[in-house]
């Protein structure tokens, strides 16, 4: 089962990286699926909408917040993911639970292990074998994120340096599984990086 996740702040340039690494796996006639959280279905992308789109006069507490991710997660979980890597695709997933685990478990203070225990009924045994994590300063991330700020983006500077906080720590409690990616390198050198990464998982897995 080759399922590899790819984290990290806001502008930190997963969606990029993903989407070459996408055409290099492809060009090595492998089949390989690239999907996104929160998102990925017809139910999903709903929740989506919901979770992401500023409405001023609605309000989502904390653990709401938390139940819409991982309701989007449980569908795309079925519709998606658990199907791809059934046919033995390869799943590529922008963005998956250590983002709940972060951004509602530690900057919305729920509580990593909380989180990661009431996740896991969803998740089940859906870890990935690989998590890129694209590390970049905060301001510099958010300044690469030229398009207008959604509920989330939108939540200040201090918010987003516990998002960085978050994933370091999320690295060190598991670091045979994340690796971490400089993101303020060149997408170049972003790019050759995490092929060291995903050659050795598949020589691993396809062996
Ligand atoms: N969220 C959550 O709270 N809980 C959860 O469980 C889940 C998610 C699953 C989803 O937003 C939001 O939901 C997210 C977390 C939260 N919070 N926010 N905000 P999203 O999917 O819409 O947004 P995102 O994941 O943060 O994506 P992004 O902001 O678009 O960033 P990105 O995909 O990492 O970056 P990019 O689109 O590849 O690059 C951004 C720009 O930087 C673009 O112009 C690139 O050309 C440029 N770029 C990329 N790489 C580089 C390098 N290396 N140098 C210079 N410029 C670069």
């Amino acid at each position: 089962m080759t399922f590899i996740t790819f984290e990290g702040g806001e502008g930190a340039g997963k969606t990029t990286l993903i989407e070459k690494i996408k055409t290099y796996l492809t060009n090595k006639n492998l089949q390989v699926i690239l999907t996104r959280e929160p998102g990925g279905t017809v139910f999903s992308e709903h929740v989506r909408d919901l979770l992401l789109e500023e409405k001023k006069d609605i309000k989502i507490s904390s653990k709401a917040e938390l139940c819409l991710f991982l309701a989007s997660r449980a569908q795309h979980i079925k519709e998606v993911i658990n199907p791809a890597l059934k046919e033995n695709k390869i799943v590529l997933c922008d963005r998956f639970n250590d983002s709940s685990i972060v951004y509602q478990g530690f900057a919305r203070n729920l509580g990593i292990d909380e989180v990661i225990k009431f996740s896991s009924f969803i998740v089940e045994d859906f870890i990935p074998c690989l998590t890129l994590y694209l590390d970049i300063d905060p301001k510099i991330g958010l300044s690469r994120v030229n398009t207008k700020y959604d509920r989330i983006e939108s939540l200040g500077l201090e918010f987003h340096k516990k998002i960085r906080e978050g994933f370091l720590l999320l690295q060190e409690k598991f670091p045979n599984r994340i690796k971490t990616i400089d993101s303020s390198l060149s997408k170049e050198a972003i790019f050759k990086k995490a092929i060291e990464y995903i050659d050795d998982i598949l020589k691993k897995n396809l062996s």
